[in-house]
């Protein structure tokens, strides 16, 4: 049977030399065996990683990344960035969003990662009115997965008040908005879409208790019991303040008192958080979907880490706004972040650990627990999802196992990512999706035409 042979590989355990791994039809793993030797057929390769989690995506972003860097009459925010972002999204029509999509997912393979969680809320059409078949914008999302291979959770968006207090949806949210009833049709039609993907799952996800009410969490959480729960939570100091306003709570600690709190939940940002909504958080077995460099770019603040970490927290990341698209950036990012602040080095790691691997593996398991997928680990039952790097590129010339990671993260970017695998079909080759030259050709296409109606 045809298997792959790796010089050195990362396994949950650390670092294995003389790897060998072979797969079952559904692409999860059957058997790893280390200290081994190749068989004539393998597909070799000097090192591999297990492939990482995006946990948190909104996909169409990317096409507005740089248009909202213009500093404006009064001090810019999160919530000056969001009126840009929502004028953006007026403009889009189903094929925007799916060309977008494909070269985000593109982008996302060719810097290591192999699973997304779509955050995906841009449901209805330009005036508000739903689509024929109300997960139309769904069905491009898993298209655009499709076409480039990575294993998609989409997260179809229950969005219904524009703020605490149930205040209405104003008209800029009208492509979000849903009540219950519609949004568990959306949900059934979005199933429809996912259940045609090979490695495609569908969660829910209340977009923030700003846009979700304390009522809404119990039956949404109870709508897939099975499947992943994502929210926004606790990003930005005014939406904490607003919370203690209507509700005399923080926003983590009210959800955990709303909701049981567990291992299905993913709480994206999370950034302002006391020390026992840490300790909570760290308890539950949720995890944290931090998002790095969309945070450092809207201004949202920093996570506590090292004290959730020291809690044996549990994280992943995401690159949500998609401001820039890269594995290794993002987990710098969550690294340095901390060092600026605590103004330490070699933060998120134990005494005598490499914080690369650290901060990989807990992203990569976190992540895929987040997701529900069974990728981030290389083990028997996992998928054989793999990121092989160019260890011939000169950021990583002699460097193996952990000072690999170590150079890549710290001194590298996606241009050393060299194959990756999903479900142990090949899907970046020499650096490139295979499908990279079709999709950002469609994707220019696109983006010219609507950069021309958004500039009209
Ligand atoms: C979003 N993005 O849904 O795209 C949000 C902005 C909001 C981030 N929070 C909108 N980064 O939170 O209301
Ligand atoms: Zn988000």
């Amino acid at each position: 049977m045809t298997g792959f042979f790796f010089n050195e590989a990362l396994l949950p355990g650390g670092w294995a030399r003389n790897v060998r791994v072979t797969m079952d039809k559904s692409g999860r793993i059957e058997r790893c065996e280390i200290d081994t030797s190749a068989h004539a057929g393998d597909i070799r390769h000097t090192n591999a990683l297990p492939g990482m989690a995006n946990l948190h995506s909104h996909a169409f972003q990317r096409g507005m990344a740089g248009l909202a860097e213009r500093r404006g009459t009064s001090d810019d925010s999160f919530w000056t960035w969001r009126e840009v972002m929502y004028a953006f999204n007026d403009h889009l029509t189903p094929d925007d969003v799916e060309a977008i999509a494909a070269l985000v997912y593109c982008e996302m393979l060719e810097s290591g990662f192999t699973s997304v969680g779509e955050f995906h809320y841009l449901h209805h059409d330009r005036d508000g009115s739903p689509f024929a078949d109300l997960a139309e914008m769904a069905g491009r999302i898993c298209a655009a997965a499709e076409t480039t291979g990575i294993a998609l959770t989409l997260l179809p968006v229950f969005y219904r008040w524009a703020g605490f207090g149930d205040q209405p949806a104003h008209e800029g949210q009208r492509r979000f908005f849903n009540d219950p009833d519609r949004y568990a049709r959306l949900s059934d039609a979005s199933l429809a879409h996912t259940s045609k993907l090979r490695h495609g799952r569908l969660g829910v996800a209340p977009h923030s208790l700003r846009a979700a009410n304390l009522e809404d969490l119990p039956w949404l959480a109870g709508l897939r019991p099975d499947d992943p729960v994502h929210i926004h939570i606790a990003e930005q100091l005014r939406e904490v303040a607003e919370c203690e306003a209507a509700h005399g709570k923080r926003p983590v600690q009210l959800l955990a008192e709303s909701v049981e709190l567990d291992p299905r939940w993913c709480l994206v940002h999370a950034t302002h958080i006391d020390a026992a909504e840490t300790r909570d958080l760290a308890r539950s077995g949720a995890i944290a979907g931090l998002c790095p460099l969309t945070e450092a770019n809207l201004g949202d603040g920093v996570f506590p880490a090292p004290d959730y970490r020291a809690q044996a927290g549990q994280w992943g990341i995401g690159s949500d706004s998609h401001i820039r698209i890269d594995l290794a950036e993002e987990l710098r990012l969550l690294e340095c972040g901390q060092r600026l602040t605590l103004r330490q080095r070699n933060v998120l790691a134990e005494p005598d650990q490499h914080v690369g691997r650290a901060l990989y593996q807990s992203c990569a398991t976190g992540g895929a627990q987040a997701l529900g997928q069974p990728t981030g680990r290389i083990e028997i039952g996992a998928r054989a999802d793999f990121v092989v790097l160019d260890s011939k590129a000169p950021v990583l010339t002699g460097r193996s196992s952990d000072t690999l990671l170590d150079s890549w993260l710290f001194s590298g970017d996606g241009r050393q990512v060299e194959t990756v695998y999903v479900g142990g079909e090949r899907v970046v080759e020499a650096g490139s999706c295979l499908a990279r030259d079709m999709i950002s050709g469609r994707y220019c296409d696109r983006l010219t035409q609507l950069m021309q109606r958004i500039n009209a």
